[in-house]
Formats: structure tokens, C-alpha cells, sequence
């Protein structure tokens, strides 16, 4: 046998692996096949060997050895699943109570550590990960690197792993890894995916499974729409009628829906297991046509409007007068404030996008409100990229770019604007990174019927989404400046679960490799085609799992899926 590991280019391997990550080489991760699975990390990690060595084999006698802060958790929710898919009993036992690692029979143990200086450079949510005949050690500084590197373990597990009973038995060739040394980091702090659940409605069952294929490719920040002109989502307890009325509706009449605070927590709760920050967004001031149906006393006319059906944009808004600005900053700080509560995570989502029916300077005024209630919350306040038009945001306020690869109308300073009041930016460009627009081969969906938009520059294909480099997109927005990514799926086309998952799968791994993976060393950022093909690949090996999950994706063409 040869010793296999995938590289960029013929470069030959340098022996040292985890040197070469520490330079920030990028080592490709095509790992070998594993019993009748290939294997493949995506996003691919910073740097992955697969040496021609005994691979690692769970058995009835593995046990996970956690050591460090968070790691028991860590163990505990890795062996949850792995023991459903298994059988085996997967005992999580306490490294620091003198347990150490033992072989048996073939089978080995599995150490989870975190332990300051384990990441390569300490970084925040980086991990090492070694497999081999007599055993797994994951280790990472701190239990959020431990949790991304399961991630990368569950990967090179075979697709059964994913499985919830052990009916299926041993996958053939059993539940090995093969040998690996991967040492890895992120790119990017915030790599998000962003769900609208305000144009339809989506119960928490289909929220936590959405977090759980999140997870499985290390995104870290699920936003959730939760207001729109069509509903308003969340229970507010001092304004009823939000969801008393304004949940009442959806895009097409398709019905409505709303999260109680109860149901929220769980979201937060299954979120936090798995090092995921829910960001939940108030789209304020435009946007807001189930909360003005709601409350006649937020028009400016003292008139409630009907519910809306339909799916436009831009007719709603807050009202600027001062005749309703008492009612009108009681809402923001209300409404704030309960959301901020229920949040754990640091960032609130204030919105501001295409408020297209005030005027400049009522858009300044309420713009300026809507953040000072965000800032009083304690939050640091994310907006879409026209409230960059605002010379008063709160500090530190982080927009989020939503024009395209190549910038149009005011979209540049705007977004500048948040880096020069000293904020970073998220990227989303709308062409790459929305994962409503339709495919290219225009498939049908799940369900039977044609799902998604093309506003923007048409259909997007899964090359598109892998090929751009989010800091060459707005001039002087670099790593720095940028705080992350994210890949929001607007809802207007999408109805049920199954269509949802086919809009994000297979591109929103695509987002995840470019928040995550080192920068390509190509003068432009961008990855080539060779780079195309590479992940391709491993894109395969991640149906594998997504099958085994459940998740319907689209088996778009050039991905070589296995059947
Ligand atoms: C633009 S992007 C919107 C949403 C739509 C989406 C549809 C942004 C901030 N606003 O209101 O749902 O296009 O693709």
C-alpha cells in the first residue's frame, strides 16, 4: 500500500504534517477509503495526513476519556449518537480521575482533551485529531475545538455513524477511522447560516435538525429570521398581539406559526450543545407588516393594515413621526429587550434592509432608535448592510452585505461605513451565497414543484457558490474587517422540511469550506478548478452521511455521488 493523502497540486508530502499547518499550508483531505466508504472532511481542515498505518477500530470495549473544561459534555453527546448507530456501550469515563488509555482486542479508546496549548496557535475553535490502531485523541484549547474536531471524527467514521438504531449492524469493515493527523482552524470567527422562518413558518423539530447538519460541517452561528411583513415568530409577553395576530399568516396562505419562549430556549439550548450562537433577527423598520397589522398605534394613519400574503418588499414601515414616537421607542425597547433575554449569544440582528417606503431622514431617524434600543440591551447590534448609510450606529455594530460578488449601487460605502464606526462585516453575497436562488439545472423539488428565486443574477450552481473569496469583495473589507459569513435561505418559495434541506444541500457546504478553510493560495483568493474537483469529492463522501442523516439534498451534476 502507498501512503495515501490527497494534496493540493503533485507537491510532495513534507513528514510534518502539523508543522506545515502551523505555516498555514493548505494540505487537501481526500482521506482513503474506509471499509466501502471514501472519507473526506469538508471544510477541508487546515491541514490532514492519512498515513499508510493501522487504522483506528471502536468496539464493544471503547470507552471516550475526557479530560479538561467541557469535554465530558462533548464526550457525552458524541457517544449519544455514536452508541445509537453502534450499540456498544461508549462509556464516557473522567481522564483526570487517573483513567488512561487502554487497547483492547483490536479496539481502542478514544481521549477528548482540552488543555491549554493543544490547537495549533491556541486557536479559539482549533483542535488536533490523531487516529490510529491504538487509539483517537482529540485535543483543543478549549471544548468548542473539541466539539468541531467530533465533527471531523464523525466524517471519517463511516456514513452508519449517523444512523439513530443499531439495527443496521456493522458497517463492512466495522467502525474504523483510518490513521489521520489532522491539526486544523478556522478562517473565519462567524460562519452562519441563516434561516427565514417569518415568510413560512417552520416548527422547532426542523429547526434542531437543520442545527444538526449545520454542525456536522462546523458552522457556528444560526440566524433566524424571525419578523417579516408575512409573520412575526417569537412571543413577546408585553405585546400579545405580535403573535396573537401577526403569526397568523404566511407567504400563499400556507398557515401560520410562532416559537413561545419555551420553544425559543430549546432552539438556544440544542444550539448551545453543539457551540452553535443563535442570532435572532427583528426586521425593523421596514419588514414589519404583521406587526403594524398587529398594533393600529404603529401607523402613522392609526390604522392596522391586513395581513400580508404576498411576496413583496419594501411597502411596510415603523412610523418616523413624532406623534408616535413614544409608542413607537416603547415597541423597540419592549421587543428588544425580551429577545435579548431569551439570547445568550452576543449579537442581536436589528435588520434594516429595503425600507423602501420612508424617506432618507425617516429612515436615518428610525435606524438610529432601532439601534440605540439594540445597544441598550446590552447586545452588539447586526444590520443588514444599508443601515451602513447611518453615521450613528452604536459602536462596534456589524453589517452584514447582501448586494453581489461584484458590488452594485451604494452597497461599498455602506458596508465600509460599519468598519469606519468601528464594526466588522459579514458576507453574504446574494449570487453565491443565498441558498434560495435556484439551481442551475433547474430540478424539481422534493415535493414535486420548482423551488427558489433568480433576483439574483440568476440561478446558482455549486461551482459559483465554492468560487469567490469573501475578502475581495468590497474594497479595503479584508480577513480583519471581516467577521465571518453566512448563507441565508429566504423562505417566500419554501414550505415544509424537505425543501428547505434541498435548497441548502449541497451548498451550503460550499459556504462552510470558504468561512472555514484556509485562504487559497492563488493571487485572486478564489479556488481554481482543480481545487473545484477536489471538493467535489469530498462533497460525495458527505452525501454518504447526509443520506445516512436523513437530509434530502440535490445530487447536483459534477459531484460524483455515490449511488
Ligand atoms: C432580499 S436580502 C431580501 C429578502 C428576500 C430575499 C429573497 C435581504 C436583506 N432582503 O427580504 O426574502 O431577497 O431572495
Amino acid at each position: 500500500m502507498h501512503r495515501r493523502t490527497a494534496r493540493r497540486g503533485t507537491a510532495a508530502l513534507a513528514a510534518a504534517a502539523v508543522a506545515a499547518a502551523v505555516l498555514g499550508a493548505l494540505t487537501a483531505c481526500t482521506a482513503p477509503e474506509n471499509g466501502d466508504a471514501v472519507t473526506g472532511i469538508v471544510p477541508a481542515p487546515t491541514s490532514a495526513e492519512y498515513p499508510d498505518a493501522a487504522p483506528f477500530r471502536l468496539d464493544a470495549s471503547s470507552r471516550i476519556v475526557a479530560s479538561g473544561a467541557g469535554a465530558a459534555a462533548v464526550a457525552e453527546l458524541f457517544a449519544e449518537q455514536a452508541r445509537g448507530a453502534t450499540g456498544f456501550e461508549l462509556p464516557v469515563v473522567d481522564g483526570e480521575g487517573g483513567a488512561s488509555l487502554r487497547q483492547a482486542q483490536g479496539g481502542a479508546d478514544l481521549a477528548f482533551v482540552v488543555a491549554a496549548g493543544s490547537a495549533p496557535d491556541g486557536a479559539e475553535e482549533g483542535y488536533v485529531l490523531e487516529a490510529g490502531g491504538d487509539g483517537v485523541r482529540i485535543a483543543a484549547d478549549t471544548a468548542a475545538g473539541l466539539f468541531r474536531g467530533t465533527q471531523s471524527l464523525r466524517q471519517l467514521l463511516p456514513p452508519a455513524i449517523e444512523r439513530t438504531d443499531a439495527a443496521g449492524g456493522e458497517p463492512d469493515g466495522g467502525w474504523t477511522v483510518p490513521a489521520a493527523s489532522v491539526a486544523d482552524a478556522p478562517r473565519f470567527a462567524y460562519r452562519g447560516a441563516m434561516l427565514d422562518v417569518a415568510r413560512h413558518f417552520f416548527p422547532v423539530e426542523d429547526v434542531l435538525a437543520y442545527l444538526d447538519a449545520m454542525a456536522l460541517v462546523k458552522l457556528n452561528v444560526l440566524h433566524l429570521h424571525l419578523t417579516d411583513d408575512q409573520g412575526w415568530r417569537l412571543q413577546i409577553d408585553s405585546w400579545p398581539e405580535l403573535t396573537g395576530i401577526g403569526a397568523s399568516t404566511s407567504v400563499g396562505g400556507d398557515g401560520g406559526g410562532f416559537y413561545t419562549k419555551d420553544d425559543y430556549r430549546r432552539i438556544v439550548d440544542y444550539a448551545a450543545a453543539r457551540f452553535i450562537t443563535i442570532v435572532p433577527e427583528l426586521d425593523l423598520p421596514g419588514h414589519t407588516n404583521a406587526a403594524l397589522s398587529a398594533y393600529p398605534e404603529l401607523n402613522c394613519d392609526g390604522v392596522a393594515p391586513e395581513p400580508y400574503e404576498g411576496t413583496e418588499v419594501g411597502f411596510s414601515s415603523l412610523c418616523a413621526s413624532p406623534e408616535r414616537a413614544a409608542v413607537t421607542d416603547r415597541f423597540l425597547a419592549d421587543v428588544t429587550r425580551e429577545v435579548a433575554e431569551l439570547t445568550p449569544g452576543p449579537w442581536l440582528h436589528l435588520g434594516g434592509d429595503e425600507s423602501l417606503s420612508t424617506s432618507t431622514e425617516d429612515y436615518l431617524d428610525l435606524v438610529r432608535r432601532i439601534g440605540a434600543a439594540g445597544a441598550a440591551t446590552g447586545k452588539t447590534v447586526i444590520g443588514w448592510h444599508e443601515m451602513g448609510a447611518s453615521r450613528e450606529l452604536p459602536p462596534g455594530t456589524i453589517g452584514q452585505y447582501w448586494s453581489f460578488v461584484e458590488p452594485e449601487g451604494d452597497a461599498v460605502p455602506q458596508t465600509q461605513s460599519f468598519v469606519e464606526q468601528g464594526g466588522r462585516v459579514i458576507m453574504s453575497p446574494a449570487d453565491v451565497a443565498y441558498l434560495d436562488m435556484e439551481y442551475v439545472d433547474d430540478p424539481q423539488g422534493p415535493l414535486g414543484g420548482r423551488l427558489g428565486l433568480d433576483w439574483a443574477k440568476g440561478p446558482t450552481s455549486l461551482d459559483e457558490a465554492y468560487k469567490w473569496d469573501p475578502a475581495a469583495v468590497v474594497p479595503g473589507i479584508g480577513d480583519d474587517e471581516l467577521l465571518g459569513v453566512a448563507a441565508p435561505l429566504w423562505t417566500e418559495t419554501i414550505r415544509a422540511h424537505s425543501e428547505l434541506e434541498f435548497m441548502a444541500f449541497p451548498r451550503i457546504l460550499a459556504i462552510a469550506e470558504i468561512g472555514w478553510s484556509p485562504r487559497p493560495a492563488s493571487d485572486t483568493g478564489v479556488r481554481g478548478d482543480g481545487d473545484i474537483a477536489e471538493f467535489f469529492g469530498r462533497v460525495a463522501a458527505v452525501g454518504r452521511h447526509l443520506d445516512a442523516l436523513g437530509v434530502t439534498y440535490h445530487r447536483v451534476r459534477g459531484v460524483p455521488w455515490v449511488e
